[in-house]
């Protein structure tokens, strides 16, 4: 009775507290009440704290974005690498990171001088591109691989420079002229390091150590399928800008209106105070501001836009111009929420006609780097007759979001927080923390992003529900205009009676639910037997389902591996996803087959997982047509 009383009174008095608050107040009230353990109590600080952390751990961003419209200077290309499996290059014999490493690309002095690498001996890896698909003796390594470019630059006065990377993966350390510049950690996300002070007229050498060793404590873990791609595996250029610039901004229609453009823009430089002006010169819009002591202002102004969606992706060139630095953006308007078990764009509801896609290039046993992989790829997502990408297990390159911007795709960005990541470990949270900053940094200002997705099918349990709250916390503060998900599993109130009710599914706007009946879960002719539930009023996507089928291998709908048993196993999920009223989109698993260490079987995966709609040589199999006759019917339903 006393105990029902305190809970009450905890609750109502909590009541300008996050709900997070009140339930830790009473895990340690009520388990100091009942003289239960001290474990959980510890728990619940250690929770607390956890939480807590997410403001804690500063916002250390010093991120360019938008670099397709600055002044850079391309260092892609050929690089020369040395492969350095035992980090030779790094650790001295007793393990201590020597001063004389390779970064400082050394020549012998005399003939007599002992050198024991050489760069410009060194054979060489062309840049964006993963070293795996490069040479036959890497397809497996992981591990170090050095890489080093020399240039020339000729810096103009009145300008800095940055040395900008679209990503590495997976850890890399940057030196210039054998200097370090900096780390980086995460495998998906861009990163960059001011060099204006180090760069000189003649004969720069820039060196990265880059590593792709998985850790147990990392994001993703060690356990994965999909390839460990190492390398430089997206473009680096140099970035030119003014002594003070406009190094990022956000500028989107203001969550519920459709005529409000709201955000920020952020100077870097000492002139910190500045008149900037915003335009979109096709609406003969123009609107100044003044950015304050620390180089930021909010702004916010009403516009008559033409709304951004997949049947009108229209974009605007919208320009920002400080006394200092101007930049030009390509940028949809448009806004995005949920109501009930819909997802409604522009005020109207939308079903995501779907398809996931790993970062696999086209007809390529090598990963995507290319505006033309994006091109591909989603041309053939539109072909299927899809609006929606999910963009799996991590951010993909920033040609991706821009081009779907431009072809009308809906897309859901995710972080590499991935099956059983180290849900306790304080430097993983930080870690997630910053790829996950690090990718809304890059894509807050495109229209076709919808959804931030924080996970891939976790475990569910209390330490991991902390984890992930405080991605959703660092989301909703860095982009309080899009909707938050995360692929979740489904659990059984019965026989045959799927629901979705991860507790985590409180803390997203939309849930994802990734099953797959019919090729782990029995044959698909259970998918008949399904009737779902879900214990949330929210949007569901179906985030996966699907089956193997080698390209090319025909037999009867029985036999797995077929083209056939893949189709009939569409069909009948598809029977049975139209019966589930709560159903706001699917995109099955998946668009292209791609490569995987963990799908050995000889003659059928020969490490593809053969998922893919269309195969690794690009022909498309039957599922594909079903897929894409079934969004048909869908698009014509809506019209
Ligand atoms: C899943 C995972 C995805 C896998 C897929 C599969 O549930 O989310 O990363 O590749 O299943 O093929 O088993």
């Amino acid at each position: 009775m006393k105990v029902a009383k305190f809970i009450r009174h905890t609750l109502v008095r909590c009541g300008g507290l996050g709900k997070l608050s009140c339930v830790l107040v009473l895990l340690v009230a009520v388990s100091g009440s009942f003289g239960c353990s001290e474990r959980l109590s510890a728990r619940a600080e250690f929770n607390h704290q956890r939480l807590a952390a997410v403001n804690a751990y500063p916002l250390e961003q010093n991120l360019i974005t938008n670099i397709d419209n600055r002044s850079t200077v391309s260092l892609n290309g050929k690089w020369q690498v040395i492969i350095d499996p035992y980090e030779n290059g790094y650790y001295d014999y007793r393990y201590q990171p020597t001063k004389d490493g390779y970064f400082k690309n050394a020549k012998p002095r005399d003939k007599t001088d002992l050198v024991e690498y050489d760069f410009d001996k060194s054979e060489t890896l062309n840049v964006p591109g993963d070293w795996n698909s490069q040479q036959d003796k890497l397809l497996f390594y992981e591990g170090t691989i050095w890489y080093k470019k020399s240039f020339d630059y000729q810096r103009k006065p009145d300008r800095r420079v940055f040395v900008y990377f679209g990503a590495a993966n997976y850890h890399s350390i940057v030196y210039l002229n054998g200097q370090k510049l900096g780390e980086h950690e995460g495998g998906f996300t861009p990163f960059n390091f001011e060099i204006t002070k180090v760069v000189h007229e003649k004969d720069n050498f820039l060196v990265v150590k880059v590593d792709n060793k998985r850790r147990r404590d990392a994001v993703p873990t060690v356990n994965t399928d999909w390839w460990n791609y190492g390398g430089l595996t997206r473009r680096v250029e140099l970035v030119e800008v003014p002594e003070t610039f406009i190094r990022d901004y956000f500028i989107q229609l203001k969550k519920g209106s459709l005529k409000t453009v709201a955000g920020w823009i952020q100077l870097d430089g000492n002139k910190a105070e500045q008149k900037i002006t915003v335009e979109i010169p096709e609406i003969s819009v123009k609107r100044a501001f003044k950015s304050n002591a620390d180089g930021y202002v909010k702004i916010e102004f009403d516009a008559e836009l033409q709304l951004w969606s997949p049947e009108n992706s229209r974009l605007y060139d919208v320009t920002i111009t400080s006394e200092t630095d101007s930049l030009t953006d390509s940028i949809g308007f448009r806004s995005i929420e949920t109501k009930g078990s819909k997802i409604l764009l522009n005020g109207k509801p939308i079903f995501l006609r779907g398809i996931c896609m790993h970062e696999q290039a086209p007809k390529s046993n090598a990963r995507a780097c290319s505006q033309e992989h994006a091109e591909t790829l989603l041309g053939w997502a539109k072909e299927m007759n899809c609006n929606f990408v999910r963009l799996a297990h991590y951010p993909h390159n920033e040609y991706m979001p821009r081009t779907a911007d431009r072809l009308g795709i809906l897309v859901w960005a995710e972080i590499p927080v991935y099956w059983t990541i180290l849900w306790e470990n304080e430097d993983t949270l930080k870690n997630a923390l910053n790829q996950l900053t690090e990718m809304i940094t890059r894509d807050k200002n495109r229209a076709s992003v919808i959804l931030w997705s924080m996970a891939n099918e976790t475990p569910v349990g209390k330490a991991r529900n902390v984890f992930l709250r405080a991605l959703v916390k660092r989301a909703k503060s860095l982009d309080p205009t899009r909707l938050i998900t995360a692929a979740m599993e489904k659990s059984y109130k019965g026989a045959n009676k799927p629901v979705i009710n991860d507790p985590f599914g409180r803390h997203v706007d939309v849930l994802g639910c990734n099953e797959y009946i019919g090729w782990y879960e029995g044959l698909p002719d259970k998918c008949d037997l399904y009737t779902w539930s879900t214990t949330y009023d929210k949007p569901v996507i179906i985030s996966e389902f699907g089956g193997g089928a080698l390209g090319g291998f025909h037999a009867d709908k029985d036999t797995r591996w077929s083209e056939e048993y893949q189709e009939y196993l569409y069909e009948e999920q598809i029977k049975m996803l139209e019966k589930i009223p709560f159903l706001a989109g699917t995109s099955p698993w998946i668009l292209t087959d791609f490569m995987s260490p963990r799908r050995p079987l000889p003659q059928i995966q020969d490490y593809w997982n053969r998922k893919g709609l269309i195969s690794d040589k690009g022909e498309k199999k039957k599922a594909f047509y079903v897929m894409q006759r079934f969004y048909e019917k869908l698009k014509q339903a809506e019209q």
